[in-house]
């Protein structure tokens, strides 16, 4: 599947720490965007969609949540919980966050500026197109 875990160095005592993010030496592209999901409600599902080429990484700097990631193939669920773990998730992967808890904060890094027409928001639009490829 198109998705890999990244373990960023964490840097802290106990005044706190410190984790840095940086193209092309732990992040994997050319950081085009920035956002960050906040005031999270618990029984919502994020997400439920593709993307034909936007790359990301995902960090979940506070709290948690369940990350599902599903390439058309095989389908997986992740923990998000530590500051100082990113998933990366390429192109063609289906998405969906849930179970998020109070005050979670999720921080992603896109490749691309913001593009409606790279989302596949209908998951048998998704499976047909990934078929297709193959
Ligand atoms: C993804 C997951 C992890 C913008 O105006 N600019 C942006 O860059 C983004 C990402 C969103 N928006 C607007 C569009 C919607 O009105 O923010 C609103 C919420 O976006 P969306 O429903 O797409 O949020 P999620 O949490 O379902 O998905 C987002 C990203 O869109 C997506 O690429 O992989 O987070």
């Amino acid at each position: 599947m198109n998705v890999k875990r990244i373990q960023f160095d964490s840097f802290g005592n106990e005044q706190g720490q410190l984790v840095p993010l940086e193209q092309f030496k732990n992040v994997p592209f050319e950081i085009k965007r920035v956002y960050y999901i906040v005031k999270t409600v618990d029984d919502v599902t994020r997400g439920k969609h593709a993307h034909r080429h936007l790359e990301q990484v995902l960090i979940c700097v506070n709290g948690s949540f369940k990350l599902k990631v599903d390439d058309g193939h095989s389908s997986e669920i992740i923990e998000m919980n530590k500051h100082n773990e990113g998933v990366y998730i390429g192109n063609d992967v289906w998405r969906e966050m849930s179970e998020f808890t109070p005050g979670t904060v999720l921080l992603v890094l896109a490749s691309e500026y913001y593009d409606t027409s790279d989302y596949i928001r209908d998951y048998n639009e998704f499976l047909d197109y990934v078929n297709s490829k193959n």
